[in-house]
């Protein structure tokens, strides 16, 4: 499939889910929100001494114009705010801003039951800062609302004198929204993956299945949000959905993987010959980078709890592809295997179980990727070892 149908057809999943009027981007409740038309619509509220400064200029990082904000002394306290907006208490929203700055200063602020700025009355404030790297960078805070009225402010507190930032694209939409349209990225993401040749047919398949069932979340999300149902577990099923952007996919070598989930969440296995073996295959098959992965056995107890092998006694060993075979390596200490974006690893963990007595005894393995953006949040997994008389 061609790009351009691609995103005909996630046009049409956003049009029917009414997630968005325009493209994929969320229903923003703020008005003039990147400043294209001046300061119109903002409450420009320029405390303490009244010395601080806020304009419009030419240096946009989306359309034309950005607001610019200038803390003149110690004793200015400036900044940018709307508030009144359509939302009712127990509705999650999401505040983001493209801010550019020279120092740390630079803060957006998200308030319920007050608007920043006024005596806080309520008691509900979340901020985020600036790194002052002097980039552009996107500050992003949220909030579920317990009292109105809702206020979102950009801009300095007292005690940052000469201190100037620039501010553009800034929304304040509803959690649900965001996390609808962000679904919607992945799933657009996945369809493409899921085209590769070089990845086995179950994981194609398994990426198909994964796009679809955030389309289907993001349509029922915002169906839900439509009729005021309550909304709260395909909020969190979302959230998840979205946090496993670039979750690396893993299976057991030895078992046919047709039509199993990307993450692998038990591993059963017979002990023999005093031990017991189980290949875990990882594919990092979303990240754009080689991400390193960090594989730490639990200990394994018997049926009453009580501790029958000890962490440290698992062994692993990392199966590194040499010419058309393999080569069983450990990965030393720190346990850490590395897998590169697109080519399968696989690792034995190998559970010593000479003189243990028959029975089922249970343990866990963690997946633990040490770059979450690259390959998604650590997998626990179950493990089963069967030890026959
Ligand atoms: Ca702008």
């Amino acid at each position: 499939m061609t790009t351009r149908m691609m995103a005909m057809i996630i046009a049409t999943f956003v049009a029917t889910a009414g997630i968005a009027q325009d493209g994929a981007e969320p229903v923003n409740l703020l008005a003039n929100p990147g400043f294209e038309q001046g300061l119109e619509g903002w409450d420009v509220a320029m405390l303490g001494d009244g010395m601080g400064r806020a304009s419009v200029v030419d240096d946009a990082i989306e359309g034309r114009r950005a607001a610019r904000i200038y803390a003149t002394t110690d004793r200015s306290w400036s900044f940018l705010r709307q508030h009144g907006f359509n939302v009712a208490p127990g509705e999650g929203l999401v505040l983001t801003a493209r801010v550019k700055a020279s120092s740390s200063g630079a803060k957006i602020v998200l308030t319920g039951g007050f608007i920043w700025g006024d005596d806080p009355a309520g008691h509900q404030r979340v901020h985020d800062t600036h790194s002052g790297s002097g980039e552009w960078e996107v500050l992003r805070v949220s909030l579920t609302v317990e009292q109105l009225p809702v206020s979102a402010a950009i801009g300095f507190d007292y005690n940052h004198a000469g201190e100037v930032m620039l501010v553009d694209d800034v929304r304040l939409a509803r959690e649900g929204d965001v996390l609808g349209a962000e679904a919607l990225e992945v799933a657009a993401d996945l369809r493409l993956e899921a085209q590769r040749d070089d990845l086995p047919a179950w994981v194609r398949a398994a990426l198909r299945d994964r796009a679809d069932l955030g389309i289907t979340l993001a349509q029922r999300l915002s169906a839900l949000s439509r009729y005021n149902v309550e909304y709260a577990p395909a909020l969190a099923r979302l959230r998840e959905y979205v946090e496993a952007r670039h979750q690396l996919v893993t299976w057991r070598e030895d078992q046919p993987a047709a039509g199993a989930p990307l993450v692998l969440e038990r591993i059963e296995v017979r002990a023999a010959d005093g031990r017991a073996v189980m290949r875990l295959s990882m594919l990092n098959a979303f990240g754009e980078r080689s991400v390193a992965v960090r594989v730490i056995p639990g200990t394994l107890t018997d049926s009453g709890g009580d501790v029958a092998v000890e962490a440290e006694r698992v062994r692993l060993l990392e199966a590194i592809p040499v010419g058309n075979g393999t080569r069983l390596v450990d990965p030393g200490e720190d346990r850490a295997v590395i897998v590169p974006p697109g080519m399968p690893r696989t690792v034995q963990v190998v559970i010593p179980t000479r003189g243990l007595a028959a029975g089922d005894y249970a343990g866990t393995l963690l997946v633990q990727p040490l770059d979450r953006e690259n390959a998604g949040p650590p997998q626990e997994i179950e493990v089963k070892v069967i030890v026959e008389p």
